[in-house]
């Protein structure tokens, strides 16, 4: 049976490492691999992949929204996120979009014991790994989301498209009042070590910082949140793991057990560097 991974580029993914980790632990045969598609042949490449057997497919950058668009049928939070990163083409042949990003950072947060519903979050960024989150975020019930982005506008316009899932605010960066109990970086510019600028009380003390991003060593916004009195600062490789899980389960029925398959990914990073 087979399974990729699409993206431009992909030779970093560690999709392929994670699937097969998982395969192993659930006594699944199958194969999965990742696939360089040309900026402007994605639709082509996962025909191919299709034609050759494929069964299921993640979709990594720049190619989730084209994914989205390419799916016969959308499940909800695919259809809120505008963007696609699980293909799974149904035993009829019709071909279903799932995504498990948000699925995943939650599922991350609640293996660390946090849980969201109630509590007053902020996240940082409105660009499409924000959208693609926030569906799952909503689904817990927090008390307040507030977006925050350099550009004010575009924050704004996200809180309204999710305004019927409960109290979303958007705002621009200078604009964050008050303190939170979890935020959440999904701007991309924490890897180039350019943190988005933030009031200094925004976070209670003891509060929860997560990195949407990962990295072998602490991200820039962990280190934010170390200085800052976080309680707990994790970054993404968590998410990475269980967003995989998600989509391992949507393909094969099988829930695999994320813990040992995170900490070989660790070690597998750690080895690299
Ligand atoms: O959404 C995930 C995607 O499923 C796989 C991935 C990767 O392989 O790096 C990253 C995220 O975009």
């Amino acid at each position: 049976d087979q399974y990729a991974v699409f993206g431009h580029p992909i030779a970093h993914s560690q999709s392929p490492f994670i699937h097969q980790a998982f395969a192993g632990q659930t006594a699944q045969e199958l194969e999965y691999r990742a696939i360089l598609a040309p900026t402007d042949g994605f639709a082509e490449a996962v025909r191919q992949f299709r034609q050759q057997g494929g069964l299921g497919a993640n979709v990594t950058l720049p190619f989730k929204e084209q994914a989205a668009a390419l799916c016969d049928q959308l499940t909800e939070r695919a259809r809120l996120a505008g963007a696609v990163n699980t293909l799974h083409w149904l035993a009829d042949g019709s071909l279903l979009g799932d995504n498990t990003d948000g699925a995943g950072m939650v599922a991350d947060l609640h293996q660390h014991g946090v849980t969201l519903t109630n509590r007053r979050i902020l996240i940082l960024g409105a660009g499409g790994a924000v959208r693609g989150v926030l569906e799952p975020v909503l689904a817990c019930q927090p008390r307040q989301l507030v977006i925050a982005n350099r550009t004010a506008s575009k924050a704004e316009a996200l809180a309204r498209d999710f305004a019927g899932l409960g109290e979303v605010v958007g705002c621009g960066f200078d604009q964050i009042e008050g303190a939170f109990d979890l935020i959440i970086n999904g701007t991309s510019a924490s890897l180039s070590g350019d943190l988005p600028p933030l009031p200094p009380h925004c976070l209670i003390a003891g509060g929860i910082t997560y990195d949407m991003a990962y990295g072998v060593n602490a991200t820039p916004f962990q280190c934010w949140g170390e200085r800052h009195g976080g309680r707990l600062n994790l970054a993404g490789l968590g998410m990475l793991v269980n967003q995989a899980a998600e989509s391992f389960y949507r393909w094969r029925g099988v829930r695999p057990d994320t813990g040992p398959v995170h900490q070989a990914l660790l070690a597998r990073l750690e080895e690299k560097q």
